[in-house]
């Protein structure tokens, strides 16, 4: 399998860190999606979306979006119990993440890190919806380890992605010690694979 990622994307870490996880093997192909490699006719041919992350079988079949992608990977693994109500209860996760998630925290990360973009001049409505996305995790975390199991799954390594460099993203971290502790135990988790 060949991964087609941006080293410096929370969308595309969550492939990596999957497939690390599960100890899958794959070639890294890096596009930099921050100056247009996503957008070669080369690459829209392969992958019409125009994102990364994306993958290519070794059959050849493609597939865009981080999270169609890492669902597909972690079939039958612990990241993703066969049981129905606990895979809705992953993808609850997964979807509020693009959703109510992904579209502020990853969006004001991207404000002062890629564009080098002050704190002052952060949209206001994207940084409070932020706040409550970090809000809410800060709440669910606070009587659990883990977003949606009782041990590290999915939801855990899509979520994690972004909200580990939230503070690069100007929101304050250190009133959310629930959030501090669950990143802590997601590096050690990921970091021992
Ligand atoms: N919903 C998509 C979002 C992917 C996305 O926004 N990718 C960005 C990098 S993080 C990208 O490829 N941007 C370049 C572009 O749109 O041309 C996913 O979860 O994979």
């Amino acid at each position: 399998m060949k991964i087609y990622g941006d080293v410096l994307s929370g969308n595309c870490d969550k492939v990596r860190f999957t497939a690390d996880q599960l100890g899958l093997p794959y070639e890294w192909v890096e596009i930099d999606s921050v100056h247009g490699r996503t957008r070669t006719p080369e690459y829209l041919a392969k992958f019409p979306q125009g994102q990364v992350p994306a993958v290519e079988l070794d059959d050849g079949r493609t597939l865009a979006q981080s999270n169609a992608i890492i669902r597909f990977l972690a079939r039958g693994s612990a990241l993703l119990p066969d049981d129905a109500f606990a895979q809705a209860k992953i993808d609850e996760w997964l979807f509020w993440e693009q959703n109510s998630h992904e579209m502020f925290v990853a969006n004001m990360i991207g404000h002062m890190t890629y564009k080098g973009q002050s704190k002052e001049t952060r949209e206001a409505f994207r940084v409070e919806r932020g706040e409550k996305a970090l809000d809410h995790m800060e709440r669910q975390l606070s009587n659990r380890d883990w977003l949606a199991a009782d041990h590290m799954t999915l939801a855990d390594i899509a979520l994690f992605a972004y909200t580990r460099n939230a503070h690069k993203g100007g929101f304050e971290m250190s009133g959310r010690p629930h959030i501090r502790k669950w990143i802590a135990a997601c590096e050690q988790q990921l970091h021992s694979a």
